[in-house]
Formats: C-alpha cells, structure tokens, sequence
C-alpha cells in the first residue's frame, strides 16, 4: 500500500484520541482530484476502523480548505465517462464515517470543497475563510451534496442565491446562515478545533457514534421516523455497560469510566 501524498494524517490531542487529516495539495489550492479523494477515502476508512481515534479533524492550510473538484481533470471527461465511472463516487466515503468529523476550515471551501466541508459533522472556520459554490460559472453544478445540504443548513432562498450566483460568502456570513458553529483567527483555528475534538473524544465512543447517527437522522428522514428511530436508539443505549457507568458514576459524584461497550 502507498503512502499518501495528498494528504497528511496525524495523532493529535493530549491523550493521542484524534486524527488531524490535512489536504496538502497546495499549488493547487487543494483542488480534489481523484488521487486525493482515493487517498482521503482510504485514510478515513482506517481511522474510522482505529479504535485509539475518537474523533477525526479535516483541515487545508490557511490560503484553502479546498478550491473545489479539480477542474482540470473534468475539463475533458464525457458524459459516459462520468456517468458510467461513477466519477468521484468515492466522495461518500466522507458522510460514511461512524465518528465525529469537525472541519476546520481556513482559506477557500470552494465547489466540491465547500460540499466537503458541508459532509462534516460541525464546521469551525478562520476569520478569512470563504464558502461557495462557484460550479455555475464553469457550466457545471454541485454534486456532492451542494443544492441538498445548503438549503437544510441554511433556508431555501440563501441556498439559491449561493448555488446560483457562485458568490463567495465570508465566515461571518457562513456563521450568522447557520453553516458554521464558530469563527476564529485564521492561525488559532486548528488548535480550537482540537480543542473542541477533544472535548467529544472524552465522551463514550459507542454513545457518541449513536448519537452522531440519530442527529443525522433529522436530515435523513421525516420527523416521525427520526423520532422513533431516535426513542429506538435511546433504547439501545440500555444494553451498553457506557449507560451503567455513566449513571453509576453520576450517583457515586465521580468521573465515568468509559469502556465503550
Ligand atoms: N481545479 C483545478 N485547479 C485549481 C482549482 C480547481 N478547482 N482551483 C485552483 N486551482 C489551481 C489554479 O489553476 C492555479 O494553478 P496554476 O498555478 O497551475 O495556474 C492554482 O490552483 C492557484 O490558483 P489561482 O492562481 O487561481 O489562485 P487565486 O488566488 O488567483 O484564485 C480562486 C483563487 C478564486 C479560488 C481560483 O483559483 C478559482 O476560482 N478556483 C476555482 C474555483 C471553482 O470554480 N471551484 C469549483 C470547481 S467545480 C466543482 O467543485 C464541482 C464539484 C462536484 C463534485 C462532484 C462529486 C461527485
């Protein structure tokens, strides 16, 4: 197995519990082409996979998050080519993820970077970052997730301006939208988001990973199957040792111990 060589993992946090996945393509501002999205599927499947990872940070550098699918690699792809290769279907690798990912974004989350981030389970962004979804001026549209998920993160009518315009928003403007949590300077937002990684990763994993799933259950389903899906897995939550714990622990006053089982 190859190394990497578009992006960089590493070990973070004061207990080792989170991954920092960095997109490390930057003469090209990180455009995602299809070796970087093979090598961030991969990645992201073996630390789902390491029981040590409690939590999975997605970052760029400070110029971009992502500029968006590398339009020089599309520029000459056909329909067939596309369609029948299912171009850049490894993309799902992202939303298929059982642990919490955070994305830190700095710089530009462009096209298929900004549809990356939106993949994320809690975005955090620098003061100079910018979100859009400039597909419409190179004749295209988003297909990640764009015209999906703006408009359940944001409202309908910001979703069109965004998907139709190809205007950059600020992460001011992302923040007040509702897309990101929280904004911070440019050059303290990666330690402040493994900050808040590490805050989650001192949670049980099992109830954090069913949690993760019952909330992306609002996005999935109406609200009478998320709520019975939810009343289901809160059930389930009985049958783990973390639920003994966690009570026990609260009517002894003192600190769970986790096993995440
Ligand atoms: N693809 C390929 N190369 C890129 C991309 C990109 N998206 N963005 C930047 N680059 C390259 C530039 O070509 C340039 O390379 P070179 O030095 O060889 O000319 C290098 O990165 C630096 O870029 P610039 O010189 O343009 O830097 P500037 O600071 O002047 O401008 C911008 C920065 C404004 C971000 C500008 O680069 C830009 O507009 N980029 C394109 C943004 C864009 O249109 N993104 C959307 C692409 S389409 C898409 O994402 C569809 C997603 C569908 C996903 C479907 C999954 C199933």
């Amino acid at each position: 197995i190859q190394e990497p060589r578009m992006i960089i993992v590493e070990v973070v946090g004061a207990k080792k519990n989170v991954a920092l996945v960095r997109l490390n393509r930057p003469e090209a501002l990180n455009a995602l082409c299809s070796q970087l999205m093979d090598e961030l599927a991969v990645a992201l499947l073996k630390l789902d996979m390491n029981t040590e990872i409690r939590v999975i940070v997605l970052t760029g550098n400070e110029k971009a998050f992502a500029a968006g699918a590398d339009i020089k690699e599309m520029r000459e792809l056909e329909f067939a080519q596309v369609f029948g290769g299912g171009y850049l279907a490894n993309w799902s690798a992202l939303s298929d993820v059982k642990k919490p990912v955070i994305a830190a974004v700095n710089g530009f989350a462009l096209g298929g970077g900004s549809e990356l981030a939106l993949m994320c389970d809690i975005i955090y962004a620098g003061d100079t970052a910018q979100f859009g979804q400039p597909e419409v001026n190179v004749g295209t549209m988003p297909g990640a997730g764009g015209t999906q998920r703006w408009p359940r993160f944001t409202s309908k009518s910001f979703a069109m301006e965004v998907c139709l315009t190809g205007s950059r928003i600020t992460a001011h403007e992302a923040k007040d939208a509702g897309l990101v949590n929280r904004v911070y300077p440019a050059a303290d937002l990666v330690a402040e988001t493994i900050k808040l990684a590490e805050k989650i990763a001192e949670k049980s994993p099992i109830i954090v990973q069913t949690i993760k799933e019952s909330v992306n259950s609002a996005y999935e389903t109406t609200l009478n199957q998320g709520l019975r899906m939810e009343r289901r897995l809160f059930h389930s939550t009985f049958a783990t040792n973390d639920r003994k714990e966690g009570m026990k622990a609260f009517s002894e006053k003192r600190t769970p111990e986790w096993t995440s089982s």
